[in-house]
């Protein structure tokens, strides 16, 4: 299973390392076939490399639409070697056998990225070298397939140890790599165009990402774990900026993202802070600066808050950075950070700092995707908004504007905590939170207790759900929870209603003297 590498066609977009690796293997004897660029780079360092027009007879034509896609191309890549029919054609055509092929291609996914228009998007999809990495990896009995600069040392290795040749098990991990380059690329075109022509049903969809980062592993210390970025460019864990601090984690990445995502929710003109632990918030805030904000926010579970990951939707300060160093964080992620604040962090080399240049917009659409045994279940993004304009006052009384406020400010935050979610909150600061319980007075119940257990920690008078506002991210299916949060001391209720016992909830209230408002739109989050 040893073939020896003889000729070699090398067609790349990217030609970083490219004179090097062409250097090497003209060093082994190779005979080098290139496409236009590729062949001028490597003849520029000086060394012997044939064009593939000259090969085919056909220039490159249709501005590079075609260039590779000839039979005396695919005839060398996919011909069998002990096949004395493939012998015959190559024979009789002029074809000649190719034993390696070199190709990354056209840069869709950063042209995407970049932002650019249609046409361009367009011109940036490569057919020749798909198709070229499809045939030699089917080959792959003879042929060695590269895809990635960073097989080029491999190649290398691989013809050191094995006399100048290649082994099966070699060009098999090299196939198995290239059907997975050309499927992501295939599926970064096709999301591309599901953006660009509005298709927002997740039908006929393909999916696939690049790999960001092996991680040391998953969510428990014997899953092997991957990151992966889409190519979307969301502003957020995958496309930060890390400037200091070990990697990140599994469940780093998890939780860094369900902060952001957060405080992405509310206006950047507010500041605004979250402290997330185990991707549910712990605190939420918005203040007059990001240090109020979040002081506010470590205040709602001062002990759940050690060693969480914070988010801010503005740039990180100076004074905002002392205070969270006053504690052990993972994380912090902002869209920017000044310089006196980086300084203040450089002190903890255990703390991570992720910059990400702008916020996540809440309203865009996208996929998200869980896994079930057997499939993946896809949904559009939970981007579900609804306007203070469009809640339904149901009670006899109505709730103030100050009411009104903490209930939007709860109901966002509600959002982004598991259900059963009980989100308690105080001018436009979470004062109790009730996530993930199987039975909502559970979570109403947890959420109070919460407060209780601060109130005392602060040396408070009262805990401060009383008087709060609270959200709840699904109906209240009876009056129990209801009567909960009102021998909680809260005041006012957002949540969606739709509830087949709403008018005993309705009566509930009435009669313990809330406020309560349904939204029409549910948030649950599993
Ligand atoms: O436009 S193409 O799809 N048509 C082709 O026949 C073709 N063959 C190779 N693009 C094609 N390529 C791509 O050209 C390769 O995948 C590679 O990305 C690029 C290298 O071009 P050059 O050598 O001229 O820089």
């Amino acid at each position: 299973d040893r073939i020896p590498l003889r000729r070699a066609l090398i067609s790349v977009s990217d030609k970083a390392g490219l004179v090097d690796f062409a250097r090497a293997l003209a060093g082994r004897g190779v005979d080098l076939l290139s496409t236009g660029g590729t062949a001028q780079a490597v003849r520029g360092a000086g060394l012997a490399v044939r064009d593939v027009a000259d090969l085919t007879g056909f220039p490159e034509m249709m501005d590079g639409r075609v260039k590779t896609l000839h039979p005396r191309v695919h005839g060398g890549l996919l011909a069998l070697r002990d096949n004395a029919e493939h012998a015959a054609a190559m024979e009789a055509h002029g074809i000649e056998a190719i034993d390696l092929l070199v190709v990354n291609l056209y840069p869709f996914e950063a042209t995407v990225a970049k932002g650019a228009d249609y046409a361009t998007c367009v011109e940036n999809i490569d057919i020749g070298g798909p198709a070229m990495i499809r045939a030699a990896a089917k080959n792959h009995a003879f042929v060695a397939t590269v895809v990635d600069v960073e097989d080029y040392a491999a190649v290398l290795a691989e013809l050191d140890v094995q006399g100048g040749a290649t082994t099966l098990a070699f060009r098999q991990r090299l196939a198995q790599a290239a059907y997975a380059r050309t499927a992501a690329y295939d599926a970064a075109v096709s999301s591309w165009m599901a953006d660009a022509i509005g298709q927002a049903a997740p039908r006929r969809r393909a999916f696939a990402g690049t790999l960001a980062q092996t991680l040391r592993y998953g969510e428990n210390p014997h899953q092997a774990a991957a990151f992966y970025a889409d190519g979307s460019g969301r502003p957020g864990v995958a496309t930060a900026r890390q400037w200091q601090g070990k990697e990140l984690s599994y469940n780093n990445i998890n939780d860094t993202d369900a902060a952001f995502e957060l405080v992405a929710e509310f206006d950047p003109l507010a500041p605004a802070v979250a402290i997330i632990k185990h991707a549910n918030p712990c605190g939420v805030a918005l203040g007059e600066t990001f240090e109020a904000a979040y002081r506010r926010a470590y205040d709602c579970d001062r002990t759940s808050a050690f060693g969480g990951i914070v988010a801010l939707n503005g740039t990180l300060d100076e004074a905002t950075a002392r205070a969270i160093t006053e504690i052990f964080t993972e994380v912090v992620i902002a869209p920017d950070a000044t310089d006196a604040a980086r300084a203040v962090f450089a002190a903890k080399k255990n703390l991570r700092l992720l910059t990400t240049g702008g916020l996540p917009d809440p309203h865009a659409g996208g996929l998200t995707f869980r896994q079930v045994a057997g499939g993946f279940l896809v949904q559009g993004r939970d981007n579900g908004h609804v306007a203070r304009e469009g809640l339904r006052a149901v009670t006899r009384r109505q709730p103030t504007e100050a009411e009104l406020d903490d209930l939007m400010f709860a109901w966002t935050v509600a959002k982004h905590v598991k259900s059963n979610a009980i989100v308690y909150a105080r001018d436009r600061a979470t004062v109790g939170i009730g996530a993930g319980q199987m039975s909502r007075v559970d979570s109403t119940r947890i959420g109070r207790r919460k407060s209780e257990d601060m109130a005392e920690a602060l040396g408070l008078s009262a805990p401060l759900t009383e008087g709060a506002a609270v959200a709840s991210d699904a109906f209240f299916p009876f009056a129990d929870g209801i009567e909960a949060l009102a021998a909680a001391g809260a005041r006012a209720v957002i949540q969606p209603g739709g509830s087949m016992r709403d008018d005993e909830v309705i009566a509930a209230a009435d009669r313990l003297g809330l406020a309560m408002v349904f939204t029409g739109q549910r948030h649950f989050r599993h």
